[in-house]
C-alpha cells in the first residue's frame, strides 16, 4: 500500500510553484517523512521578489479596515487549526506537543495583535519653530521585506516577522529554514486563503546560500529581517550593506545567564533553571545556558537541579508523558555531544546527562556541568542544546560581572528574594531582556524582544516596537 506524503510548494504571486521535491523528516522517528517540499531556485526567488514589488503599493494603499480583516482572518484560522498545526510542528521540529500548541497559539495571536495595532496612532505632530508651518512625522512602509527564519520556532518566528511587515503595508518574501518547511507551507496556505492579494506574501523554500542569498543581494528587496546563528547574521549584514545598503534587523544567539543568590527560594531557582536550560531541548536563543550561583546555595542547587534534570522523561514529543523531545537533527546532536567532550576536557564535571539515548531518534539527556568557569568554551559559545553549566560566585557584584562577561546579551535572569538585588540586576544586567524569579525564556508578544552585543542588530522585534523596522519615518513640513 502506498501512502501519500503531504507536500508544500513555493508561493509566488498567488500561484503554487513546484520544484524538485525533498523530504522533511521527524527527529523523533528517523526514516519517517513528515512532508515533502518543493525546492526553490534563484529564479523562483527572483520571481517572488518581482511579484512582491508589483503588489506592494496596492497593498499599502488599501484602507486599513481591509488590511485588518485579512490579518485577523489569518490569526483566527491559525487559532482554529491549533491542534493540527501543533502536531505537524512537533513532528517536524521535535518540541513537545504542549510546547508546539503554545507556539501555534502565539502565532495566531500575533496576527490578531498586529491587525489591531493598525488602530494605533501612526505618526506624531510637532509645533514648528517657524510661523505658519505645520510639522509632522508620518510613517511609510519599508517596501519589500525579505524574511529569513531559523528552525527552532517554525511558526512563531515567521509570524512575528510577517504579521507586522504586512500590517505596516509591506510585501513579503519569506524564506524559512529547510528543516521546518511544513509549518511555513501551512502558514503560506492560510495567508493565501485569507483574501490576501496575490504577490503581497510569497514563500520560497530552499538553501540559505541559494534563495537566501538572492534575497540579500537583490535590489528588489528593501530590508531583511533575519533570525539565526551569529555567523550567518554577520554575513547577512555584510551583504545587505554591499547590495543597496538595505535595512537589516538581526536576531542571533545568546549565552544567557541565570543568577541564583543565596537568599533565593530553592524550589523557584530549580524550576527556573529546569525550564530555561532544558525545555524545548535547550534550542531557544533565550535558554539559560550559564547558571551563576552564589556559594552559599551552590551545592544544594546543583544537587536539586541535577536530580530534577535526571528525572525528566526524554521521549517522543507526541507522547503526553514525555517532558523533553529530541534535538532537531543528527548534526545538532553531534555538536551537542562534542561540547560535552569539550567541557570535560576543560575540567567541568558532568553531574547530569552527558549522553544521548542509544536507541533510534536524536534524543539527548539534559546535561548539567558543575565546576565550570566563565572562560571555558562551554560557557562562552552557544551550544543550542539541552546543556547548561554552573559557575560558582561569591556575591552579587561578581554575579553581575560574570553575567555580563559574554559577547552576547539577549536575556538575563536572577532568582532572589531581595528587592534591592532584583532592582540592581534589572539596572546593571547587560541584556535586552531581564527576568526576576522567572525563566529567562518566557517572553510576551506585545513587548519588545531583542538583545545587545552579538545577540542583536537593529530595532527590536515584536510589540509596537516592530514598527520601527517595518516602516520609515517621514518628516513633513507644511507651510500655510
Ligand atoms: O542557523 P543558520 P541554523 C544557531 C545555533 C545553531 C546554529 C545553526 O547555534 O546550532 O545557529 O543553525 C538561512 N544567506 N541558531 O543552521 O545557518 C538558513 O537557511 C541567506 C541560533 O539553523 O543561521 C535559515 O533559514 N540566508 C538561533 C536561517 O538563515 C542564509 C536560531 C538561519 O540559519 C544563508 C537558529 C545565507 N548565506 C540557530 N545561510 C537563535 N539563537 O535563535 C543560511 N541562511
Amino acid at each position: 500500500m502506498t501512502t501519500t506524503v503531504p507536500h508544500h510548494l513555493n508561493l509566488v504571486d498567488g500561484e503554487w510553484v513546484d520544484g524538485e521535491r525533498r523530504p522533511n523528516g521527524n527527529p523523533a522517528r528517523p526514516g519517517e517523512v513528515v512532508s515533502e517540499y518543493a525546492v526553490a531556485g534563484r529564479d523562483t526567488a527572483r520571481a517572488a521578489i518581482e511579484a512582491a514589488r508589483r503588489a506592494q503599493p496596492g497593498w499599502a494603499g488599501q484602507p486599513i479596515g481591509s488590511r485588518m480583516d485579512i490579518l485577523d482572518r489569518i490569526g483566527t484560522t491559525i487559532l482554529r487549526r491549533t491542534e493540527e498545526l501543533a502536531v505537524l510542528l512537533s513532528r517536524e521540529e521535535g518540541k513537545l506537543l504542549s510546547e508546539a500548541r503554545g507556539e501555534v497559539t502565539r502565532a495566531g495571536q500575533t496576527f490578531r495583535y498586529y491587525a489591531h495595532q493598525l488602530l494605533q496612532p501612526q505618526g506624531e505632530v510637532y509645533s514648528s519653530t517657524r510661523p505658519r508651518v505645520h510639522a509632522e512625522v508620518r510613517r511609510r512602509p519599508l517596501g519589500v521585506v525579505g524574511i529569513i527564519t531559523p528552525w527552532n520556532y517554525p511558526i512563531a518566528i515567521p509570524a512575528w516577522k510577517v504579521a507586522p511587515a504586512l500590517a505596516y503595508g509591506n510585501a513579503v518574501v519569506l524564506k524559512p529554514a529547510e528543516l521546518v518547511t511544513a509549518s511555513a507551507g501551512e502558514l503560506a496556505r492560510i495567508i493565501n486563503e485569507s483574501g490576501m492579494p496575490p504577490g503581497v506574501f510569497n514563500l520560497v523554500m530552499g538553501a540559505g546560500r541559494v534563495v537566501g542569498e538572492e534575497l540579500l543581494t537583490s535590489t528588489g528587496i528593501d530590508g531583511i529581517s533575519f533570525t539565526g546563528g551569529t555567523g550567518t547574521g554577520s554575513h547577512v549584514a555584510q551583504q545587505c550593506l554591499a547590495h543597496g545598503n538595505k535595512r537589516f534587523q538581526l536576531e542571533m544567539g545568546g549565552k544567557n545567564p541565570l543568577v541564583v543568590l543565596d537568599d533565593a527560594d530553592l524550589e523557584v531557582a530549580v524550576r527556573c533553571a529546569l525550564d530555561g536550560s532544558f525545555f524545548s531541548s535547550g534550542q531557544r536563543c533565550t535558554a539559560s545556558s550559564r547558571l551563576i550561583v552564589q556559594a552559599g546555595i551552590h551545592d544544594r542547587f546543583v544537587e536539586a537541579l541535577a536530580a530534577a534534570a535526571g528525572a525528566l522523561r526524554v521521549g517522543d514529543p507526541l507522547d503526553p508523558l514525555s517532558e523533553l523531545g529530541p534535538v532537531v537533527s543528527p548534526e545538532q546532536l553531534s555538536q551537542n555531544l562534542d561540547y560535552v567532550r569539550i567541557g570535560r576536557d576543560e575540567g567541568a564535571t558532568v553531574v547530569a546527562g552527558g549522553t544521548h539515548r542509544p536507541d533510534e531518534g536524536q534524543f539527548m539527556r539534559p546535561t548539567l556541568f558543575a565546576d565550570a568557569r566563565n572562560d571555558m568554551r562551554v560557557a562562552r559559545e552557544e551550544i543550542f542544546g539541552p546543556v547548561a553549566c554552573v559557575i560558582s560566585v561569591d556575591d552579587l557584584d561578581e554575579a553581575i560581572s560574570v553575567a555580563g562577561d559574554t559577547e552576547y546579551g539577549l536575556s538575563a535572569g536572577i532568582v532572589t528574594t531581595s528587592l534591592s538585588a532584583a532592582e540592581r540586576f534589572k539596572r546593571d544586567a547587560r541584556s535586552g531582556i531581564v527576568s526576576v524569579n522567572l525563566p529567562t525564556a518566557g517572553t510576551e508578544l506585545h513587548l519588545p524582544f531583542g538583545g545587545t552585543g552579538a545577540s542583536n542588530h537593529g530595532p527590536r522585534e515584536q510589540g509596537g516596537y516592530a514598527r520601527d523596522f517595518y516602516s520609515v519615518p517621514v518628516t513633513c513640513y507644511t507651510g500655510w
